[in-house]
């Protein structure tokens, strides 16, 4: 057997302007989120019928706190965390430097577009949701500030594609390292969901908002908002599972067991882009036949991430194995539960299950009709988004702040609670939420000041203020670690980035190989969103082009 070519590379170290830039991404990110978890505990108490909002300080609206929570939570800080610690990975994975001054770029535009969106949401001009499509409007600040977010996206993109190029340049006939592989299909995907979004701002939110058009048609922004919105989930996650696949198996002392199941997870997510119809089910003016085509294409995205539990769910049963368990289940409670970054992601990965459960829940055409628009949902995207990437940043954070600033951790134990009290309170939160769903306790309502209510709702909502409140905590202690560990960590060398190594190294011929060939999949996936969304826009555009000011009696 010919030796492999693999071509991972080993004590790695990036330029520390280049280090600086990701490390900016990263606080920026994680300052957002301070803010923005502080919008969550009036949202939480809100479903308890008790009013935290209007002792917020310049805060005027319920819909005003709960847009900047959205937005501030979902958009801002997951791309501020995607974009420097994606850059990190790609950077890592094919051993070389980045192109400082796109990495400067997109930290700048989405610094600027950042502030821009919050000018507009904390002034009372934005609030419009983070699920942002006509009728309501927002100040035009607001939309071109996340119209910069979203390029700071591509430039981070190009920065990879640019750097790929001049690595295959040196590495001809390699397989690209799995790290820089899941990180560039990761944003490939992003490309091409974000398509409708941007087109949504740029023709029609933007001038709209700029009183440039007298109108615009709120179907054709849902439809276009949900192309992106449904895969913006993926955005969220596979920066996750980049982790997951490529981190975990080494931190928790294990091994990773096939490349081509992780790349082909994520050749699929690239693929199933255009699923964003199951948003869509109670919409109006969209033919069933292809929202029950989405909902099929929607259980199609259900097996990339089966593939990847039972794949880290293997890598966490060999380092189980290798610390000497024997039994059934014991190799769990082996894996070392002391470091932070372990449990921290190892408990998001278990709300992760009964937050895909509840998604195929949402995905069923029939079951969606009695869960939509209720709480039910938000306690599904708590799990998947509050808790799966959420917890995830902050079990990433343990070990990248300290390698960010070549100190150690302040404390490791606090850590380690602080992921378990979190991971407590989205299990009373969700199940609250979800229970009160079923019964019809609705979403985006001030419930606090409803006149009515059902007795069905009590026991949901309290259940939401206690869940909420103790993930409140949770998250105050992890930046208490924080900050602590630049303020007063130990001084420590600079580790490295924890990088699994696979049990079976890359195939280097035959169809295998065949799956770095990502401009395929890039095309294959736009055919495939052209298949889905080209008939629907087709039919529905030409009545709907000559757009007039919206008519209310
Ligand atoms: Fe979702 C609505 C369907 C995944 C986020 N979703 C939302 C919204 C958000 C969101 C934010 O079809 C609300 C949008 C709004 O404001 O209106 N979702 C799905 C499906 C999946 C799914 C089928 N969602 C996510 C992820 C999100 C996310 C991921 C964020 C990151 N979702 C829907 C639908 C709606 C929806 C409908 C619309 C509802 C409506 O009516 O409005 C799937 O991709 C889920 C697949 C996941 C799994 C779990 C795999 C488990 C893993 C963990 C492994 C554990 C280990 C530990 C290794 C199959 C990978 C093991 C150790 C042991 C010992 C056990
Ligand atoms: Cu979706």
């Amino acid at each position: 057997m010919s030796t492999p070519i693999v071509a991972e590379s080993k004590g790695f170290e990036l330029p520390r302007e280049q280090l600086a830039v990701i490390r900016w991404n990263i606080i920026f990110g994680f300052a957002i989120f301070a803010i923005g978890v502080l919008f969550g505990l009036d949202q939480a108490f809100n479903y308890a019928k008790v009013d935290l909002i209007k002792d917020y300080p310049g805060i005027h609206s319920y819909y005003q706190g709960l847009t900047l929570h959205g937005v501030l939570n979902a958009l801002v800080l997951t791309t501020a965390f995607a974009n420097g610690f994606v850059a990190l990975t790609t950077a890592r994975g094919l051993g070389r430097k980045l192109n400082g001054a796109l990495l400067r770029i997109a930290f700048w535009l989405l610094l600027i577009g950042s502030l821009l969106a919050a000018f507009a949401m904390l002034t009372g001009q934005a609030s419009v949701l983070y699920t942002f499509y006509a009728p309501l409007q927002a100040h035009w600040t607001f939309y071109l500030g996340l119209a910069l977010v979203v390029i700071s996206t591509w430039v981070t993109s190009a920065n990879q594609i640019v750097t790929l190029r001049n690595w295959r340049r040196e590495h001809r006939g390699e397989r690209i390292p799995l790290m820089a592989f899941m990180s560039v299909a990761t944003y490939l995907m992003w490309d091409i969901a974000s398509a409708g979004i941007a087109i949504e701002v740029v023709f029609l939110l933007l001038p709209w908002s700029l009183g440039l058009t007298a109108g615009t048609d709120p179907l054709l922004t849902r439809t276009l908002f949900w192309f992106t919105g449904h895969p913006i989930v993926y955005f969220w996650l596979l920066p996750i599972y980049i982790s997951w696949y490529g981190m975990i198996p080494k931190q928790a002392g294990g091994a990773l067991f096939s490349d081509t199941l992780t790349r082909i997870a994520f050749v699929m997510f690239i693929l199933l882009v255009p699923v964003g119809f199951h948003h869509q089910f109670t919409d109006p003016g969209i033919p069933v036949g292809l929202k029950y085509a989405s909902a099929v294409l929607t259980f199609g995205i259900f097996f990339p991430s089966l593939m990847t539990a039972f794949a880290v769910m293997y890598a966490l049963e060999i380092a189980g194995r290798r610390a000497g368990a024997k039994g059934l289940v014991s190799w769990f409670f082996r894996i070392p539960w002391n470091n932070p970054s372990l449990s921290a992601q190892v408990l998001a990965m278990l709300a992760f299950f009964l937050g895909g459960i509840s998604g195929l829940m949402n995905a069923s055409f029939s079951m969606n009709l009695r869960v939509h628009n209720t709480a039910f949902i938000p306690g599904h995207f708590h799990l998947t988004l509050g808790t799966a990437v959420a917890l995830s940043y902050m079990g990433i954070a343990y070990w990248l702040i300290p390698y960010l600033y070549g100190r150690s951790l302040w404390s490791p134990r606090l850590g380690v609670i602080q992921s378990f009290v979190y991971f407590g309170g989205v299990l009373i939160f969700s199940r609250g939420m979800m229970m009160g769903g079923m019964e019809g306790m609705p979403r985006r309502t001030q419930l606090a000041l409803a006149s009515y209510n059902l007795p069905a709702w009590h026991i949901p909502g309290i259940m939401a203020a206690i869940g909420g409140t103790i993930m409140f905590v949770s998250v105050a202690l992890f930046f208490v670690n924080l900050v602590m560990t630049v303020a007063a960590g130990e001084e420590a060398a600079q580790g490295d980035v924890p990088f699994t190594e696979t049990v079976q190294p890359p195939a280097q011929t035959g169809w295998e190989a065949k799956l770095d060939a990502l401009r395929y999949w890039v095309v294959a996936s736009v055919a495939l969103s052209l298949i889905v969304y080209g008939p629907f826009l087709i039919a529905y555009l030409p009545p709907h082009l000559n757009i007039r000011p919206l008519q209310f009696p």
